[in-house]
């Protein structure tokens, strides 16, 4: 033991076993003769979160003493899924966990399965936001993650009869080891009531609001550590209590409910996430939402600042606030109205420092997602926040004017629509607030400057800046893709694992037969994989040497789910006009979850279930071609499908899909890319090559011209007797008989308005997946292909990312 190095010593799997069985003894309260596997979960998780604490202590304390600037990133989602394996990666734990654990007979990788995924999130924004976190740790950026901690995240999906089907979901049912609940950290949060102005002897006046409501928000924390342990950050999540619990005289007057009432609103700020992805929420309770978390920590921040330095005249110089999404653009009225109103700045002053502070991330382009609530609603919730807001504009548009720009640009910068009811803009109020304004990828940036900003973006000219996103390697490289790793290490050595760029020392073994053969080993084992997890859900077998091609995301038209599953029914309809040709085997994987109320997606699910219900079962298609669909898609389950994809779907209509991660997560592992030129996919274009990359498709340039010049997808349809056929086919009722009108809204939306264009690109994409059909054919020239896109990929690290947005945004240093 004395001989060890002190890194040596905290793996050492003897020393592990011991800890295990203290913390299952004296922290989970069970003997090892009678410990079941949750049980052994639990204590091994305590063990690896004591070794991240003595190095969470020792951050927190240099972030202090160095008196660095912090960065908080507020975000109404953080999509973490399971917390284990990250930990003891990052850590470098595993194999003296691995071993500790097998000596005391327990299965590691039985008990990881049992940790529930951290659902707080919808899709890319949410897991986007967690990959951050774990990148500014690794990069060594002083970082706090604010959220909600939801007791329902989002919705287990289960299918029934084909169907999506919405369970909730309850990933706090037994407590969650990894959080600390803060007892210090709470603060009240107001809702309604109205504002008291009184007058200074010198004439000034000073607004105070008295709300007519409070809840507490409590803080939770889980510390988040960085690649190698070196660092370690926080995600403080809020959690709504009401002020007083119960009512008591209307309990004891026999009112059991209503003593309850205000306790009940209360909790329900933090009770479920919204399912509701890219689109408006458009609740009362979402405002709730936003306005509970963001106050929490725009309170808890100043609180922290003037605990350390006494004085807000550094604020701009210590705190940076991301706001991710318009989420929590009420922290531009709130911020000032925190430093205005209780901290006594001049306005002016105190608008200075809160642009100097905050910066936004705009994550969409679709018109509906972008938020904007009722101005009355805004009025009777938050009255001087309203006020605020309207003080904002009134500058806005006497400097804007002043500058000399038309009155039509006037009206698109204000913070108010005043059209079909006024409403707050709030990504306007985001992109007055901030100092920068930032897209996600090359193209979402530029289409940013020309479609939802142009007008702000006239007056602002310096203030929209481009950060592509990124992805943890941690997590999508080196866990989810264990085999693939290690045949990185003994290939290129391991500068990887620090610097996904060295990734580049790859690229002559894609030329090499044998190195080909492992990497072609290594895919074929993760799609075994997957091919039992397949089996588990759906009860369909699949054959891991067919080509597996994957699209998994949230289900969306955009994202055009519908043009897969059609061209998948005219490939059907062509194997079984042609047969003995020579098809390339195909297995079609789908997983994602749809929006509850969004019934279009849902009907999408379906079709792609009833389709492979027919193409599983007939005997003709000679097990070339199967269509799965995986039940609850989540953060643990991409695990398994991003490593296993041999064909990576992106095909969303151009100009929509603000950026994708799934692309870069598919593409690390090697998958081979058929997409459009949207989001990150022209970057991904640019980095692996165009020889290793199938791009087909309208660009956003010439969908936008097709949109101006007029659309008519009934004549586009009619053109093409294979997509003719399919949707002919579907609306007959041959994947429904026993309901043959299933389909009919699907079917007469694409004939009759096609939004999204996938009749218009329908004949690039078949033309696209026959070039993969023949390239399946030569494995040399695809393995080649596939390893060369793992070489080029490690640009898309979110560490990249991380570092682009602390120099150019947050003005903090990294390692
Ligand atoms: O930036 C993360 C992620 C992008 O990769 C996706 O392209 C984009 O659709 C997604 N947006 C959302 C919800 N949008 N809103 N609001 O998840 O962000």
């Amino acid at each position: 033991w004395a001989d060890l190095k002190p890194a040596e010593r905290e793996n050492d799997p003897a020393h592990l076993k011991t800890e295990i069985l203290a913390k299952l003894a004296y922290a989970v309260g069970k003997d090892p003769v009678v410990a079941n596997s949750s049980d052994w979960l639990t204590a091994t998780i305590l063990v690896v979160r004591d070794h991240i604490v003595d190095r969470w202590m020792a951050s927190t304390r240099e972030n202090y003493r160095a008196e660095k600037k912090r960065v908080y990133y507020l975000s109404l989602e953080f999509l973490i899924g399971r917390l284990f394996r990250d930990a003891m990666n990052n850590l470098e734990l595993t194999s003296g966990i691995t071993q500790a654990l097998s000596e005391l007979d327990v299965d590691i990788d039985f008990i990881r399965e049992l940790e529930p995924d951290a659902a707080l999130g919808n899709g890319g924004l949410g897991r986007l936001a967690a990959c951050f976190m774990e990148s500014m740790a690794t990069v060594g950026v002083p970082a706090y993650g604010y959220g909600i901690r939801y007791d329902n995240g989002l919705f287990r999906q289960a299918i029934e009869d084909g169907a999506q089907v919405e369970y909730p979901e309850n990933w706090l049912a037994f407590g969650d080891p990894w959080e600390f609940p803060r007892r210090e950290a709470a603060y009240t949060i107001g809702f309604g009531g109205s504002v008291e102005v009184t007058k200074d002897w010198d004439g000034a006046t000073t607004s105070s609001w008295k709300p007519q409501e409070t809840v507490m928000a409590t803080a939770y924390d889980t510390p988040v550590v960085g690649w190698r342990g070196e660092k370690v950050n926080t995600l403080r999540l809020w959690r709504a209590r009401p002020t007083s619990p119960i009512k008591l005289d209307l309990f004891n007057s026999g009112d059991h409910m209503g003593a309850l009432s205000e306790s009940n609103r209360a909790k329900s700020i933090s009770r479920v996430l919204y399912p509701a992805d890219s689109s408006e929420a458009g609740q009362e309770l979402r405002l709730r939402q936003e306005f509970f978390f963001t106050s929490a920590s725009l309170q808890d921040i100043l609180r922290r600042h003037l605990q350390q330095y006494d004085t807000l005249d550094n604020l701009a110089d210590k705190v940076a606030v991301q706001m991710n999404d318009t989420h929590p653009a009420l922290a531009v009225a709130e911020l000032m109205r925190l430093l205005v109103d209780q901290h006594n700045l001049k306005w002016d002053e105190a608008w200075t420092k809160t642009q100097a502070v905050l910066s936004y991330t705009n994550h969409t382009l679709l018109p509906e997602a972008l938020e904007t609530w009722p101005v009355n609603l805004v009025e009777r919730m938050l009255p001087r926040h309203m006020q605020i807001i309207y003080t904002i504009n009134a500058r806005l548009l006497t400097d804007v004017k002043t500058a000399g720009h038309s009155e039509e640009i006037l009206e698109k910068v204000s913070l108010i629509d005043e059209h079909g009811g006024r409403r707050v803009r709030m990504g306007n109020l985001s992109f007055v607030g901030a100092h920068k304004v930032n897209g996600v990828a090359g193209l979402h940036s530029d289409l940013m400057k020309v479609t939802v900003f142009k007008e702000l973006h006239q007056v602002f000219p310096d203030r929209i800046t481009n950060k592509t996103n990124g992805v943890t390697p941690r997590r999508w490289l080196m866990q989810a893709n264990p085999g693939l790793t290690q045949l990185l290490r003994d290939t290129i050595g391991d500068g990887f694992m620090d610097n996904t760029e060295k990734l580049r020392d790859l690229e002559p073994f894609a030329q090499n037969p044998a190195f080909r053969a492992k990497f072609a080993a290594v895919k074929l084992e993760n799609k075994t994989r997957l091919a039992h997890l397949i089996h588990e859900r759906t009860g369909v077998k699949v054959d891991p040497t067919a080509m597996f091609d994957i699209q998994v995301k949230r289900m969306h038209e955009y994202k055009r789910q519908h043009l897969n599953i059609l061209e998948t029914i005219a490939l059907y309809n062509a194997i079984r006009a042609n047969p003995h040709k020579n098809w390339a085997p195909r297995v079609k994987v789908f997983a994602g979850k749809a929006a509850a109320s969004y019934w279009q997606a849902k009907s999408i699910i379906r079709l792609i279930n009833d389709v492979g219900n027919v193409v599983n079962n007939d005997s003709a298609v000679r097990d070339l071609l199967k269509v799965v669909f995986i039940p609850n898609y989540n953060v643990s389950a991409a695990e398994v499908i991003m490593p296993a994809a041999d064909l990576s779907e992106q095909i969303s209509t151009a100009g929509l899909e603000a950026s994708g991660t799934g692309n870069m997560k598919f593409g690390l592992s090697g998958a081979l890319t058929i997409g459009t030129l949207d989001g990150a996919n022209v970057e991904m274009l640019e980095h692996v090559g165009a020889d290793n990359i199938k791009i087909f498709g309208m660009t956003a340039q010439e969908v936008e011209a097709l949109r101006i010049k007029g659309y008519n997808p009934r004549a586009t349809i009619e053109g093409i007797p294979a997509l003719k056929e399919v949707l002919d086919g579907i609306a007959s009722g041959i994947f429904s008989p026993s309901d043959k009108n299933r389909y009919a809204g699907l079917v007469d939306s694409l004939w009759n308005s096609d939004h999204f264009l996938v009749a218009a690109d329908f004949e690039a994409y078949t033309a696209a997946q026959r070039e993969m059909d023949a390239l399946w054919h030569d494995q040399d020239a695809w393995m080649t292909k596939a390893v060369l896109n793992t070489a080029r990929m490690g640009w898309f690290s979110s560490d990249r990312t991380i570092r682009e947005y602390a120099q150019e945004i947050w003005n903090v240093p990294t390692v």
